[in-house]
């Protein structure tokens, strides 16, 4: 009953609802906006959708604060129109995955506004409180708070709440039983509507030490590892699959923040029965400042370290399966951050590194606007952000005497909300998105940069995508082949072999704006040029700006 083939097989295209296709005009990205781009999606060749939250929301998060589970959210629609969307891109063979957050609900949640009604409410316990006679519980940091505080102080049963996140999404207590069997209840409420997996949010975070303890020096601060290390994860997880996951031919995928390469097989080891991918974090960070202000190093990465952190990842997965990822809600997009986004180059650093996505030994999570080469809006003015993050990370800063030129500056490069502005469909107002007035203003560059000017140019990134989605179908070695790192002291470029039994695979990176020379032990004379993204120009050991070449040896 469990096929585990098709998700190792398949390329994951990743969509933003709100921000992919308005069909009311409210300015809003909506369901039904993306029943009429099913053909478009199906065109790229991805074989499954994953859909950020789409459930009833009050929005504080964009749809990671769930005020009911079993419902869609009205801004994107209603179950009709769910049910239409399933049902056909089942018609034309697309997975749907949704996304589940397990965390930490809305405040304005029915349980949530039970529990804290008294301290005597049976739903009291669905959530985390602290009573206020016992002192200030120990310090947790919460992510988005304007304090940063985790512990939120509530009149009326005068008590503290947690919350990791912001103050309208406290943890959900999972040490209570009955709160994970509504979970698993919801899960089941999806899966019989013959959803095909979910993407667990912050999943490792679900268990808490429940005596809330000075987080232990071990730790040395990094506490997104403490929250991920919780004493009864993997217990929840087991009984999450022995009562659900297993019973349904579905995939899961969590969100593995806090997770390193020791952890990972705890989550995905198909003999533990627990999960069956993890996207890890690792790499996001890379080439950041070190004083944790979200910031890119002005003077780049460093690509070794790049190449360090994703062999290190493939290395991880002798008994489970990897995920290979650059881009998503919660990161800049990808071409900004990790490539070129110049105009000069953009075509080539985004081909190149969809190059890299496409051709690792993982499953490809691909986000949605990559496929045509989006890239960040880089806003000057605060008030340009919808973001919590941003918005109360500027409060932060704004209270607290904080570099604000320096944070505004930052966020061109880091936001997440350069990752969540309006796809650009055509060059027509808005980008094609909408006929009304944008949730989130659409990237100027609309205009060059949109899926319709792409869609019949040969040359185009959409179509160097497509090419090298049908590419890995084609070739197993591509999908399961070996992944061996060449040139490993190589700054500007990145090589590796894929390897499985008579065939290999030599793929080249350039990640630099200037020509690099490498070197390998294979003959490339004699091998093959399968795809590149300068046609068949190719200099000997030599590669052009950002080139990217695949070879198959013959
Ligand atoms: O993100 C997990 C998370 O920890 C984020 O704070 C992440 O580190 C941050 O976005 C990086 O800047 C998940 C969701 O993907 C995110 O959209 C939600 O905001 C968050 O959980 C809370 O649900
Ligand atoms: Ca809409």
């Amino acid at each position: 009953q469990k096929n585990s083939a098709w998700w190792k097989e398949a390329v994951i295209y990743q969509i933003y609802p709100r921000s992919f296709k308005d069909s009311n005009r409210d300015g809003i990205g909506d369901l039904k906006g993306i029943i009429s781009k099913l053909d478009y999606i199906k065109r790229l060749g991805v074989d499954a959708v994953w859909l950020n939250p789409i459930f009833a929301s009050p929005n504080d998060d964009n749809g990671y604060d769930i005020s009911d589970y079993r419902n869609i959210m009205p801004d994107f629609g209603n179950m009709a129109d769910f049910d239409e969307l399933l049902s056909q891109m089942h018609q034309k063979d697309l997975k749907l995955i949704l996304d589940l957050v397990p965390n930490h609900s809305s405040d304005e949640h029915f349980w949530f506004q039970e529990s804290k009604k008294s301290r005597e409410n049976p739903y009291r316990d669905y959530y985390h409180w602290w009573p206020a006679e016992k002192g200030k519980p120990s310090k947790r940091f919460s992510f988005f708070d304007i304090n940063r505080d985790a512990w939120a102080y509530d009149q009326n049963t005068d008590a503290y709440y947690l919350h990791y996140f912001s103050r309208k999404q406290p943890d959900l207590n999972w040490e209570n039983p009955k709160l994970r069997q509504e979970i698993y209840n919801i899960l089941h409420f999806w899966l019989n509507k013959g959803v095909d997996g979910f993407r667990m949010d912050v999943v490792p975070f679900i268990s808490k030490d429940t005596s809330f303890p000075p987080i232990p020096p071990k730790y040395n601060g990094n506490f997104a590892y403490y929250y991920a290390n919780g004493p009864f994860l993997h217990k929840y997880l087991k009984e999450m699959n022995q009562q659900v996951l297993s019973k349904y031919n579905m995939v899961s995928i969590a969100e593995g923040i806090g997770v390193n390469t020791e952890d990972v097989h705890f989550f995905i080891d198909p003999e533990r029965k627990e999960l069956d991918m993890l996207y890890h974090f690792e790499g996001m960070g890379i080439g950041f400042t070190p004083d944790g202000f979200k910031e890119a190093n002005p003077d780049g990465y460093s690509l070794l370290e790049f190449k360090q952190v994703y062999t290190k990842w493939d290395q991880a997965f002798e008994k489970g399966w990897g995920t290979i990822y650059l881009g998503n809600h919660d990161q800049p997009r990808m071409l900004t951050r990790w490539g070129n986004d110049a105009p000069e180059y953009r075509d080539y650093a985004a081909k190149m590194l969809h190059t890299f996505l496409l051709t690792m030994r993982a499953t490809p999570f691909i986000y949605h606007g990559d496929e045509i080469g989006m890239s960040n809006i880089k806003f000057d003015d605060i008030n340009d952000y919808r973001d919590i993050e941003s918005i109360n990370m500027y409060q932060y800063l704004l209270d607290n005497g904080g570099d604000l030129p320096r944070f505004i500056k930052a966020q061109k490069i880091t936001a997440r909300d350069n990752g969540r502005t309006p796809f650009q469909w055509d060059d027509s107002e808005n980008g094609g998105f909408t006929d009304g007035k944008p949730w989130l203003k659409v990237n100027p560059n609309y205009k060059i940069v949109n899926a319709e000017n792409q869609q019949n140019d040969p040359k185009s990134i959409l179509n160097y995508f497509r090419a090298l989605i049908q590419l890995r179908k084609k070739h197993k070695t591509l999908i399961y082949g070996e992944y061996q790192l060449l040139d490993a002291i190589n700054k500007s470029v990145y090589a590796y072999s894929r390897k499985y039994k008579d065939e290999t695979f030599i793929i080249l990176l350039n990640f630099t704006a200037l020509e690099a020379n490498f070197n390998i032990d294979f003959e490339l004379a004699k091998a093959e040029l399968i795809l590149s993204n300068y046609g068949n120009i190719i200099k000997r050991n030599v590669l052009k700006p950002y080139q990217a070449c695949i070879y198959k040896l013959t």
